[in-house]
């Protein structure tokens, strides 16, 4: 800890490069994109280190005793994160926490099929790896170094690296530098949102939940009424945040907790991105996705604009 993290060939926020024809500071990964992905081999010795090594980082867990209390639970599925995390995958204490389980990912990738799409938390990286089987282009964003570069170590292992353009950037400056730019050079098909719930305590309610049970029912009024709002999460209200997106793309996957108000979900439809805008009811509905493993409801993934089954004509 405390150690900065060194890292090489990814794309600092440098919004006039990345829309410029040259875009002199696209990645070191989009340049390469034409050569083929290396076939990995797997070393007995231990995980393969790779071109984009970030294994000083954070430690790679190998078995339940080294893991702190707190990601315990999240080591126990770290297969179901990672299918190849014996490879070597990494992740920090906020990527333990809200990593998108991989059959997950490739489901919404699945759906979000285009050619450029936008992932702008993208953590240590889950959701890019999926997209970048699914989508011509990738740009993954986060604010954080460490993480961007577990995520692109994380890619290197499924071999996938060399598909994504990984940019050090936080969403908001980012979004209104490409939406102040009369004809950005390269349009942003789709908006995968999936940002920060504000920790692992988003199944609870908020500190201004007024509960109206008593005390020998709140664990049951916890699992029925503790619903998820919007406002919590980060770094702005979520309704903000989506009509910020809206006027990257109509066509947003918005992953959300599973508690999360449908209400306010629906709500989101109504919105414009301009209020001159006539509304155009047939690009109005949503469709909820409900997110199961096995037995359990993990998350919700809201498709908006072209990407709801039905409405591709608006995409
Ligand atoms: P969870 O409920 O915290 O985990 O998150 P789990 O293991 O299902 O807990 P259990 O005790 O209820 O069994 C469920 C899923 O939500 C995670 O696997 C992540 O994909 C996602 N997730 C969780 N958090 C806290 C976040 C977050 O802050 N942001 C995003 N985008 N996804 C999250």
């Amino acid at each position: 800890m405390g150690k900065k993290p060194k890292f090489t060939g990814l794309s600092r926020f440098l919004p006039q490069e990345f829309l410029s024809p040259n875009a002199a500071s696209l990645s070191e990964e989009s340049q390469n994109q034409s050569k083929p992905a290396k076939k990995r081999k797997t070393d007995a010795r231990g995980p393969v280190r790779t071109r984009y090594d970030a294994t000083a980082l954070v430690p790679h867990y190998t078995t339940a005793h080294e893991v702190p209390e707190n990601l315990q639970k999240y080591f126990s599925q770290r297969k179901r994160y990672f299918s190849l995390y014996d490879q070597g995958c990494l992740l920090d204490e906020e990527g333990w926490y809200s990593v998108t389980p991989e059959n997950i990912a490739v489901q919404i990738a699945d759906r979000c099929r285009c050619d450029t799409i936008l992932d702008p938390f993208c953590g240590v990286g889950g959701n890019a790896i999926a997209f970048a089987k699914t989508c011509e282009h990738v740009i993954a964003l986060d604010i954080s170094p460490t993480r961007l570069a577990l995520a692109r170590h994380n890619a290197a292992i499924y071999g996938v690296a060399d598909r994504i353009e990984f940019i050090l950037a936080d969403y908001i400056s980012f979004a209104n530098a490409y939406l102040s730019r009369p004809n950005p050079t390269r349009r942003i098909d789709v908006v995968f949102l999936s940002p920060p719930w504000g920790g692992p305590g988003y199944i609870s309610p908020s500190e201004n939940h007024v509960s109206t049970a008593d005390n020998a029912d709140f664990q049951d009024e916890l699992e029925t009424h503790a619903q998820y709002s919007l406002s919590r999460i980060q770094p702005i209200h979520g309704v903000d945040l989506f009509l910020l997106t809206k006027r990257i793309s109509d066509n947003i996957a918005y992953f959300l907790p599973r508690n999360a108000d449908l209400n306010e979900i629906s709500a989101l439809g109504l919105l414009e991105k301009d209020e001159s805008v006539t509304p155009n009811d047939e690009s109005r509905m949503i469709e909820v996705e409900e997110e199961w493993m096995g037995s359990k409801l993990k998350a919700l993934t809201c498709y908006f604009g072209g990407l709801v089954a039905g409405q591709e004509h608006v995409f």
